[in-house]
């Protein structure tokens, strides 16, 4: 016989095999509506609404939406919103089955149900991870819409929370959703009565894989079309500026870090882990490294993450505790359990970048210091552009800009300076300082020098070799 699908109605199945047993009171309408349903925030956001609900707090069930994924909700669908969560790491490996998500919806064809849920009563909140390129006029337009109709039907004010990788993530969804409102009215509601706090999320959440629904069926005996795999760590800090303010004792008490200075672990989070992720994920997109794992597991690279992060980030954070961030982050690369694709990091770099890495760059240049592990970073992303590997393996770059890049990088076998030129002016990329700045385009340059004559990974040794 075939093993069940995992459901509500296979739990006796499944139930002694998982750490943490779900609750299925699903007996009030959900709290939070999220918008851009996918893997991250069904292994990050969704398991502390859960730890909420299994607390007996019944606000927090979510209606999920996926922006265009009809395949996973679906899916989820048919599973009752529940799927598998294996927590792995060097501590432990344990699965969890959250159970917080309670309706589902696309809002390509389900577009009148996600506005009209924005108008319920029993919502408090909209949590976003609809990525870097998610926040556009259309965006802001929906839930303008959807926030025009809970106004006019007199409900109470709402917490906007964005959890995607910007800076001032919050300030970035108001300002969009401010300017979407169709009436001065509308407007100063919103202003007065709902909240847009930036928050920092952090936790390695790889895409779902066939090797991971094949674990679920062998360890929990039951069918998953969408299991996650993640890591034990995860932060959430988020900004104390809530709609209604004792929200940040309920988020506290099940580890979510309230505080009015979310920027001082936005930039550590931006700049040492994304940063290092992107400048890996390019790294081992173009040596043939498919996952970060393989690529922290190479000790010259390891120490180039290492040495980017101590000498061109850190000097520049504000959060106090970012020896012990830095020590745990390069285990977290290095953990075997997660296949973090290379090729999934470097999605979208041309929106990822220039949150990542200039404003170090900046930094160090204003205090005359080394700015080289970056400025082989950035000769990296023109070489990725070439769209193969040193092997000759071709691959897709998946970014709004991956003509523009290809096009770019077509030109650096013959004329280099050229190729460069066009990358390094574009102020929309690097801003007014790096554009104009000569010694760092001298030195992107020296370090794609490099990288054309004699390869990434020897690259690398020679920047660890003449840097001391
Ligand atoms: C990654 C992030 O894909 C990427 O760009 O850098 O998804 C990263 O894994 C998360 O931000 C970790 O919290």
């Amino acid at each position: 016989m075939s093993p069940a699908r995992l459901s509500l109605a296979s739990r006796p199945q499944w139930l002694e095999r998982v750490e943490h047993s779900p609750s299925d009171r699903r007996d009030s309408e959900p709290g939070v509506l999220h918008l851009g349903l996918g893997a991250f925030t069904r292994a990050h956001q969704a398991m502390v609404f859960d730890r909420l609900l299994a607390s007996g707090d019944g606000r927090w069930g979510m209606h999920g939406v996926g922006m265009r994924q009809r395949g996973l909700v679906e899916a989820l669908h048919a599973q009752d919103g529940l799927y598998a969560v294996r927590v792995a790491d060097a501590a432990a490996v344990r699965w969890v089955v959250p159970a917080a998500l309670w309706r589902l919806s696309v809002l390509s064809t389900d577009r009148e149900a996600v506005i009209q849920a924005m108008a319920s009563p029993a919502l408090r909140w909209i949590t976003l991870t609809v990525t870097e390129k998610g926040y556009t006029p259309e965006l802001g337009a929906l839930i303008a819409q959807g926030l025009m109709r809970r106004h006019t039907a007199g409900a109470a004010g709402l917490t906007l929370a964005s959890c995607d990788n910007l800076r001032s993530n919050g300030q970035h969804l108001r300002q969009l959703v401010l300017q979407a409102c169709e009436s001065a009215k509308l407007q100063r509601w919103v202003d007065v009565c709902c909240a847009f706090p930036s928050s920092m999320v952090d936790r390695i959440v790889p895409a779902s894989s066939a090797a991971l629904r094949d674990q679920v069926v062998q360890e929990l005996g039951v069918v998953d079309e969408s299991p996650l795999g993640t890591e034990g760590f995860w932060e959430w800090v988020i900004e104390d500026r809530l709609a209604d303010p004792s929200d940040a004792a309920a988020l506290s008490a099940v580890g979510v870090r309230v505080t009015p200075d979310v920027h001082v672990y936005e930039d550590a989070k931006l700049r040492m882990l994304n940063g290092s992720h992107s400048a890996m994920a390019l790294i081992g997109a173009i040596t043939g490294r498919a996952f970060i794992a393989h690529c922290i597991g190479h000790p010259p690279l390891r120490e180039f993450v290492r040495r980017l992060i101590e000498r061109e980030v850190a000097p520049h954070l504000q959060r106090r505790d970012w020896a012990e961030y830095q020590d745990a982050l390069l285990a977290r690369f290095g953990n075997p359990h997660l296949r973090h694709s290379v090729h999934q990091i470097a999605t979208d770099s041309s929106l990822k970048l220039p949150q990542r890495w200039p404003p170090s760059v900046e930094g160090q240049l204003r205090q005359g210091a080394s700015i080289e592990h970056h400025a082989l970073a950035v000769a990296a992303w023109l070489r990725y552009g070439l769209a193969e590997d040193e092997q000759g393996r071709p691959y897709d770059i998946s970014d709004p800009q991956a003509q523009w890049l290809r096009d770019v990088a077509a030109l650096q076998k013959t004329r280099p300076a050229h190729s460069l030129d066009h990358l390094l002016t574009r102020k929309d990329l690097w801003g007014p300082l790096l554009v104009e700045h000569t010694h760092w385009k001298a030195r992107v340059a020296y370090w794609h020098q490099a990288v054309l004559a004699h390869g990434m990974d020897e690259a690398v040794n020679r920047l660890i070799r003449e840097v001391p």
